[in-house]
């Protein structure tokens, strides 16, 4: 039978990497986002494999359970899950935070992971096997200044890890946290607005990690033998001590 990992934000950065690994592996794709031409684009770069791209925007509840229940039957036995889809919008000290910005953050990374999850749950408990993989962040372990809600909502990521980890147990899944920290994609892009300047500042003076050392790291976790899990990882550039202390040389 064929094995299937399910990948949402696969249109860039650490979720098109980790789609590529994945099929490396073997596993067929169901790679999520709501950027189609960019679904297209990783379909068509994708041969080894067959490929299904969803497209939906992970805070639409009933899209998110629409697109997931269309599944065809042989797209339906989802082992991997990589909750990765996710942003931050905005640094801004919490007084004169962007209502938007918090929304979108708290809906997306938060109950956007929890919508995916409850609508993909279902196939993996039939089964009795399945691995979920939560992309968290340095940002849900140490809150830096004008991270806020962003910090926020990846404390509420590693929270919502460890209680999942807890409640699937005797459904024999897998639950693992991967938690990067700064990693080159467009993350600042979309976290300054489209601010390209500003975003490449934030990766200068030192080597950043690329969104293939997130998928390597997935490559290592969904190859592990059943009885192992590997629960929980921070992986930091060298250059990197925690959120705040880097070593830039500018
Ligand atoms: P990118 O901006 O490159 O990718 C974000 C992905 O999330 C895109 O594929 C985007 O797809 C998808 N996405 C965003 N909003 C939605 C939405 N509403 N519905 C569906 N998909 C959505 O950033 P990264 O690859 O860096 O980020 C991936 C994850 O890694 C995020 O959870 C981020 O918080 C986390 N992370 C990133 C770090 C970094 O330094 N880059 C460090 C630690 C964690 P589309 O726009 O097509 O919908
Ligand atoms: C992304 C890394 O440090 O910008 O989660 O929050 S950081």
């Amino acid at each position: 039978m064929a094995r299937i990992a399910l990948v949402t934000g696969a249109t860039s950065g650490i979720g098109r990497a980790t789609a590529l690994a994945l099929a490396r592996l073997g596993f067929h794709i169901i790679a999520t986002g709501r950027r189609t031409d960019r679904l297209q684009e990783l379909q068509q770069e994708i041969t080894e494999v067959p490929v299904l791209t969803l497209q939906f925007d992970v805070r639409d509840r009933a899209t998110v359970n629409e697109a997931i229940g269309s599944l065809p039957d042989d797209w339906k036995n989802v082992e991997v899950l990589v909750n990765n889809a996710g942003n931050a919008h905005g640094l801004a000290p919490v007084q004169h935070g962007d209502l938007d910005d918090w929304d979108a953050m708290l809906d997306i990374n938060v109950k956007g992971l929890l919508y995916v999850t409850h609508a993909v749950l279902p196939l993996m408990i039939a089964r009795k096997q399945g691995h979920i993989i939560n992309i968290g962040s340095i940002a849900g372990k140490e809150v830096y200044a004008n991270g806020n809600v962003y910090c926020a909502s990846k404390f509420a990521v590693d929270a919502i890890s460890k209680g999942m980890r807890i409640d699937l147990v005797q459904e024999g899944i897998k639950v693992s946290e991967v938690n990067p920290g700064l990693v080159e994609t467009e993350f600042s892009e979309v976290r300054f607005k489209g601010d390209k300047e500003r975003a490449a500042g934030v990766y200068q003076g030192y080597e950043p990690l690329r969104a293939e050392d997130i998928a390597d790291l997935i490559t290592f976790m969904v190859t592990r033998p059943a009885h192992v899990n590997i629960a929980e990882v921070l992986i930091l550039p060298t250059a990197q001590a925690s959120a705040t202390v880097l070593n830039k040389q500018l």
